[in-house]
């Protein structure tokens, strides 16, 4: 085995999905299996709001979920906007097998992973559906901008919402292959048909074996507007450890809306071939969990710009 086998995902909800993964990594799986294992953990968590079943609805009241997947060899899939699946990783890791395409949205998406032998099920949990409610009796049904910003700012901030909080998980294998993968339920009370970074190949994953992969969690625009995950990567692929290309990724949103970021929250998490890991955040309170031959369960707090 060498040293470097390892997997790392975003927020403490990672360090159970890393334990899933690693029972694949661990055994010299690779590293695709353990990431589509991995996050299967969050998506299956009623408790967590943000991710997979159990997450919270758009202001419509319907559970829509975005995920992707990607291999060291620039393979990858996605689905956006799919509803009653519960595993969307697992449709985004078919689109990329048994379909010429990677983007798989809608209607569309819920077709074909109804093809493909998934399961439809309703999604929205009873106390999610009670959070809607509660939600509704406050907010405006159409949001105005001011107060999508109100509800950024409360992303993985102390004592914060925590109500969109996105599973991001890169994993190195034996083998030195690498992977990742992303799944949310994306903005809870988002306009319904909203895409956020997570399913969008290079905004809120991207893997390339000649240098690394990097994820996102955080307010999905920010992320898409400055091909975030990609940005990470090629920063690598000039030389930038992990935690430095993370940062300067971060600081470019930053610079390009020095307002707003004071209220926003986005988070890049990083990996090298080498397996040496980084990350950084806008805010305050983004940690990543950290699974590899030494220790299975570490939580590490994340370095940010406030
Ligand atoms: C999104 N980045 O849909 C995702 C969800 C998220 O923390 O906020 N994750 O914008």
């Amino acid at each position: 085995k060498t040293p470097n086998v390892r997997v790392v995902s975003t927020w403490d909800f990672g360090i159970a999905a890393n334990q899933a993964a690693w029972a694949i990594l661990g055994k010299g799986g690779h590293a695709l299996d353990a990431v589509e294992t991995g996050v299967q953990v969050p998506e299956s968590d009623l408790k967590n709001h943000s991710v997979g079943k159990g997450g919270y609805p758009d202001r419509d009241g319907r559970v829509t979920l975005d995920a992707s997947i990607m291999d060291a060899d620039g393979n990858c899939g996605a689905v956006a906007a799919l509803e009653y699946i519960e595993h969307p990783i697992s449709v985004a890791r078919r689109v990329m097998e048994r379909t010429p395409h990677v983007l798989l949205v809608g209607d569309g998406a819920l077709q074909f992973a109804l093809e493909q032998g998934f399961r439809k099920e309703n999604l929205l949990t009873p106390e999610a559906e009670k959070a809607w409610h509660e939600w509704q009796k406050t907010a405006h049904y159409q949001p105005s901008i001011n107060s999508e910003v109100h509800d950024y700012g409360r992303i993985g901030m102390p004592g914060g919402a925590h109500n969109h909080d996105t599973i991001g998980m890169l994993a190195l294998d034996a083998q030195g292959r690498l992977a990742g993968a992303c799944t949310t339920s994306g903005m809870a009370w988002k306009l319904h048909g909203r895409v956020g970074d997570s399913p969008i190949i290079g905004a809120g994953l991207y893997v390339d074996g000649e240098v690394g992969g990097a994820t996102s969690t955080g307010v999905g625009e920010e992320v898409i507007r400055n091909a975030g995950s990609f940005l990470v990567v090629e920063l690598m692929r000039q030389g930038r450890s992990p935690h430095e290309a993370c940062r300067e990724a971060v600081m470019r949103i930053v610079k390009k809306r020095p307002e707003a970021s004071k209220t926003l929250q986005v988070g890049f998490l990083a990996m090298n071939r080498a397996g040496e890991v980084g990350a950084y955040a806008i805010q305050h309170g983004f940690s990543y969990a950290v699974c590899d031959a030494h220790k299975q369960d570490a939580l590490i707090p994340s370095q940010s710009v406030y």
